[in-house]
């Protein structure tokens, strides 16, 4: 395995116990960098080898519709590590306090963690390390270059990245190892809380119903993987931007829950015989676009603020925000889906329905929350609410930065000045007519009768 996936968080004494993978982001068993590190710090120490997973109950936001897809997933991690004779603990509670005490408890070598941007992860990661005095590290098992060695800054745009991806793909774009069934077993002293009984400790924000009609978990994701693969990658270049045309992977819920792996898929589509527009235009969005999102969010600690815009974009913000504007809508009309525009209403309908938005009208969607708020600071807050609210890949780097681009024009550049947008990037339901049939799309996504929730 590169030793360069891996990087030192503390140092620290080894105790006489396991060594913990504390797994968070990336919440599967195959293809997981992170877990092949710590069996393979446990192999060289001769220790065991014991994956953690502390499950917090209001996890920015998350409602019911998200618990249910993860536990489903974990339910399958359980599984696995079970056949490999690999010992699993869920503990309930606040990381800062349960991975420090599990880690006494067991007296462990060592603790190995995933790499994730976001605030709340390296809040959760400082503390722990200041409360433990065990070697600590912390592996990218999410992006195929590791997010710090891609780039050391906040890179401009996917035209300033890409070219730093492509070279080091050769290096990073590698086969994962087998997971090996450890040497001799090993009884974790505290038993682990059961996954359908956490279920039920948990009180859900019950108001988001589950998503139909998607299963969770690495099985399932391998199975859509698979699906989407043979039987609609090669029509993704032409029908990628028509919502209408049911082109769309479907995969980010298991990339966003770590149920699949993104290296897995960039190579499973390398290696399969499709157009090489299919291959580089797929490839495209799903390591250039989504390794761009973890490098915004890691170098950008106003990822989800008008603090995280570039400069331009907050002038020219600040010096539209009183442009007189044709409708404000409050978060309940949005949430509601009862605005003027029926194109925007199906574009809510679709992302509280099936947990996800076309990709196209997730730009459309949030270009005219910022044409319909009284200000850009008001936008950000309902976008992020609402697709933290509804979405299942909610709570993600890509969402936070597909928000930051549509509203404050990051890793975009100026366009011509007009109202309300300055020189943000402008974008009308004229403009998605020209692109596909606005009619069809709206007809798939009616407002229900009464509650259009
Ligand atoms: N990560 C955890 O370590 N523990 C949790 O209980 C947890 C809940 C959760 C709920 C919804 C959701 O979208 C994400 C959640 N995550 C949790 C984090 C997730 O695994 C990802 O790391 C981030 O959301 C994306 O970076």
């Amino acid at each position: 395995m590169n030793p360069r996936r891996a990087r030192r968080l503390r140092d620290g004494n080894a105790g006489s116990g396991p060594v913990v993978y504390w797994m968070s982001r990336d919440q599967r068993i195959r293809d997981n960098w992170a877990l092949l590190f710590a069996q393979q710090r446990a192999l060289e120490q001769r220790r065991p080898l014991a994956v953690l997973f502390c499950l917090v109950g209001d996890f920015l936001g998350a409602t019911k519709r998200h618990y249910k897809f993860m536990l489903k997933g974990l339910e399958n991690v359980r599984r696995e590590l079970e056949a490999l004779d690999i010992p699993w603990i869920l503990r309930i509670g606040d990381p800062t306090q349960e991975i420090p005490r599990v880690l006494d408890e067991w007296n462990a070598a060592e603790l190995v963690t995933d790499f994730d941007p976001l605030r709340i992860k390296r809040t959760w990661k400082n503390e722990v390390c200041r409360r433990v005095s065990l070697p600590v590290f912390e592996v990218d098992a999410h992006n195929i270059v590791p997010c710090w060695v891609a780039s050391p800054k906040q890179e401009y745009g996917a035209y300033t990245i890409r070219p730093k991806l492509h070279r080091l793909l050769p290096e990073f774009l590698d086969a994962f190892p087998h997971l090996e069934r450890p040497p001799f077993s090993w009884e974790p002293p505290t038993p682990s809380v059961d996954v359908a009984d956490a279920s039920k400790k948990l009180v859900f924000d019950a108001d988001v119903p589950e998503v139909p009609g998607i299963s969770a978990g690495s099985d399932a994701a391998n199975a859509a993987m698979r699906d989407f693969i043979e039987r609609r990658l090669d029509d993704y270049p032409e029908k990628r931007n028509d919502p209408n045309a049911g082109a769309q992977s479907g995969l980010s819920p298991y990339l966003h829950f770590g149920q699949l792996s993104a290296q897995r898929l960039a190579l499973e589509v390398t290696r399969t015989d499709v157009r090489d527009e299919a291959r580089e235009d797929f490839l495209e969005e799903l390591i250039v676009r989504r390794e761009l999102a973890d490098n915004f969010c890691f170098y950008n600690d106003a990822y989800d603020s008008t603090a995280g815009f570039p400069d331009w974009a907050k002038t020219t913000l600040r010096v539209h925000t009183d442009d007189p504007r044709e409708h404000f809508y409050a978060l309940e009309t949005f949430e509601r889906a009862e605005t003027h525009d029926t194109l925007w209403n199906a574009a809510q309908r679709q992302m509280v329905a099936t947990g996800t938005m076309h990709g196209y009208m997730r730009m459309y969607w949030c270009k005219k929350i910022l044409e319909w708020s009284p200000s850009p600071e008001k936008a950000v807050e309902i976008s992020v609410f609402l697709n933290d609210r509804y979405s299942l890949d909610g709570r993600d780097p890509n969402g936070y930065t597909g928000i930051a681009w549509s509203i404050g024009g990051v890793h975009d550049r100026a366009w011509k000045e007009r109202p309300v947008f300055g020189k943000i990037r402008f974008m009308n339901r004229n403009g998605c007519a020209r692109k596909f049939d606005v009619e069809q799309y709206v007809a798939t996504y009616p407002a229900k009768a009464g509650n259009s929730l």
